[in-house]
């Protein structure tokens, strides 16, 4: 040992055959999990667990082995390597090997019972998966089916329960092996800064926005009031969230229709436009390609078009929810969605491309540095590009008439809103909940209670019904029990507007933020990849100042590019109740 740590070269040894030998896994692992979640069947079930298994092991054992080596003595890059191996984890297996073949096995369950959930609406023909019963919640204005689709949807937690309390015990297991309180903590800490300053900065950033959303909040509530009655939705209560147009009120952009400025028309719909010209999946994604080339960027592979998984396959059971893969780290780069043809989902695909573009960009890295400056980084990239979209752009594209009256500002800036400034209190209750769950704070016996109170609390929604302990609200949200942290969503909101703000000035865009386009600008995209192409190998907010100048995570972009929509909303909700 002491021998180790007096070799300046051996953690340089240790840390490159690490780095092959983690790479060479990951590979493995890729292709067994991309076999998997486009072809879902027991076997393939159990042999991504397999590789999850091997590699997740391997990562712990050489996080363990990395002890020896003194931090004191090593050069920075080296610390930060070793200091990333140890979190590069979401899940830690413990040492005992069947223990750990438990605990991959049951997130390959939990997600496979997950993509089997089915529903027969009422009066229905057939049963109808997740995004069939999502389909209803966009689309209906019936009380009753609404209702129905969406108690119907949540009968998938039952059969995650027991799986998702012993995974929460043998995971906490795991991770305080590694060293750490919990999982939750493990998660806490991958934010270069004490986990107990996270928790304040998550908390300070969503003080910046919480009075806009509550002002959000007030105005959807009166309207949705106005549209289905104070009996169905209470003028001071939590909204009931069926009505908010997604299966989990995570984005109310849906019901639109219902909550539009008075005087303003329908205002423009890209779906319908999608629909009209006759748009396919494969176009939609050329569309978002093009954008990201007409920053400079190289064009996707050809075998992204031969590899990748657009649409839902007939004849098998897939993992639907969206996702961008690098399988080799070099340039095998896919996505995998079950696309339809929406506005909605032509904003996922530039999502899933933001990942593919980040990954590409950091594969010139050392294999510990390729990945995102944070987990939020990688999320907010793509969404940053999906801000560009503007009805300008979409003239540009033929999908908008160039000649149309320009939109009202309130309405393009609420039909946002109602995707974005909805979303903030989701995207920090989930892992609020599960944070709690890691550390004991919230037992078994109360998952569902202590779930719909934080929902209640944080983003003023409530169920149709009273939800007993027999349910398990949480396990029909995907990344539950897919075991994926879920925070990282509510940065990239907040980061996604700093960024747009920063690109739109360095592309010398003029006006205001919520019309600025940075399509075509090679400056804008050199910023871009300035900051991608760091990965992971400096902390955050080195990274966040390659792109923006500033070296602190801000809603002031946020607040910026809405400030009409806020003022304006602030006076419809004058003399009526904000809150619940
Ligand atoms: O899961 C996703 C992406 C894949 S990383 C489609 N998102 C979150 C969700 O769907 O709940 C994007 C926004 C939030
Ligand atoms: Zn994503």
């Amino acid at each position: 040992m002491a021998s180790d740590t007096a070799d300046p070269g051996a953690v340089d040894r240790f840390l490159s055959a690490a780095e092959d030998q983690l790479l060479d896994l990951a590979v493995e692992t890729n292709q067994a999990d991309w076999v998997h979640a486009t072809y879902i069947t027991p076997d393939t079930e159990a042999l991504a667990a397999r590789a999850t298994a091997r590699s997740i092991r391997t990562t712990v054992d050489l996080a363990k082995a990395s002890r020896r080596f003194d931090a004191a003595a090593m050069t920075e890059v080296d610390r930060r390597k070793i200091r990333l191996l140890r979190l590069s984890l979401t899940l830690v297996a413990p040492s005992d090997p069947l223990t750990a073949r438990e605990l991959s096995g049951l997130v390959a369950t939990m997600e496979g019972t997950f993509a089997r959930g089915r529903h027969l609406p009422r009066g229905g023909p057939e049963p109808l998966d997740l995004q069939g019963l999502s389909r209803i919640l966009t689309e209906s204005r019936d009380p009753d089916a609404l209702e129905d689709a969406w108690t119907g949807w949540h009968r998938v937690g039952r059969g995650i329960r027991d799986d998702f309390s012993r995974y929460v015990a043998l995971a906490n297991q795991g991770a305080q092996e590694l060293g750490f309180d919990d999982t939750g903590a493990l998660w806490r800490s991958k934010y270069d800064m004490p986990p107990a300053d996270f928790l304040k900065e998550i908390e300070r950033l969503w003080q910046q926005v919480e009075p806009f959303y509550r002002s959000l909040h007030a105005y959807v509530r009166r309207r949705l009031v106005a549209r289905y009655g104070p009996q169905r939705v209470p003028e001071h209560g939590p909204i009931p969230l069926h009505f908010l147009g997604n299966m989990w009120a995570q984005s109310w952009e849906t019901v639109y229709d219902l909550l539009a400025p008075p005087g303003t028309a329908g205002g423009f719909d890209l779906t319908r436009s999608l629909v009209e010209h006759g748009t396919t999946v494969p176009q939609m994604v050329a569309h978002g390609e093009g954008f990201f080339r007409s920053l400079g960027l190289p064009p996707l592979p050809p075998s992204f078009w031969e590899r990748s998984m657009l649409t839902r396959p007939k004849d098998r059971e897939v993992v639907c929810h969206a996702s961008a893969w690098d399988i080799d780290q070099v340039d095998d780069l896919r996505i995998k969605m079950c696309t339809e043809i929406t506005g909605e989902d032509f904003g996922v695909i530039h999502h899933e491309l933001g990942h593919n573009y980040y990954q590409r960009a950091y594969a010139d890295q050392p294999y510990l540095f390729r990945d995102s400056a944070h987990d939020g980084f990688h999320e907010a990239l793509g969404d940053t590009i999906a801000l560009s979209i503007t009805p300008a752009y979409l003239a540009r594209l033929g999908l908008a008439d160039p000649a149309a009256p320009a939109e009202d500002d309130r309405a393009l800036l609420l039909r946002t809103a109602l995707a974005k400034i909805a979303f903030l209190p989701f995207g920090y209750v989930i892992d609020l909940w599960r944070w709690k769950v890691f550390d004991g704070s919230i037992a078994p016996g109360e998952y569902n209670r202590t779930w719909w109170d934080l929902r209640r609390r944080y983003q003023g929604v409530a169920p149709p019904a009273p939800r007993g302990e027999d349910e398990f609200d949480p396990g029909a949200k995907y990344h539950v029990p897919a075991n994926v942290p879920y925070v990282r969503y509510f940065l990239a909101h907040i980061l996604q507007f700093q960024f747009h703000r920063a690109l739109v000035r360095e592309a010398g865009v003029e006006g205001p933020l919520h019309r600025a386009s940075i399509y075509g600008s090679e400056a804008a995209g050199r910023r871009l990849l300035a900051m991608m192409r760091l990965g992971a190998s400096r902390p955050w907010p080195d990274a966040l100042e390659a792109l923006t100048g500033e070296r602190q995570m801000d809603a002031g972009g946020l607040l910026e590019y809405f400030a009409p929509l806020r003022a304006w909303l602030d006076e419809q909700n004058r003399g009526h109740p904000v809150g619940w």
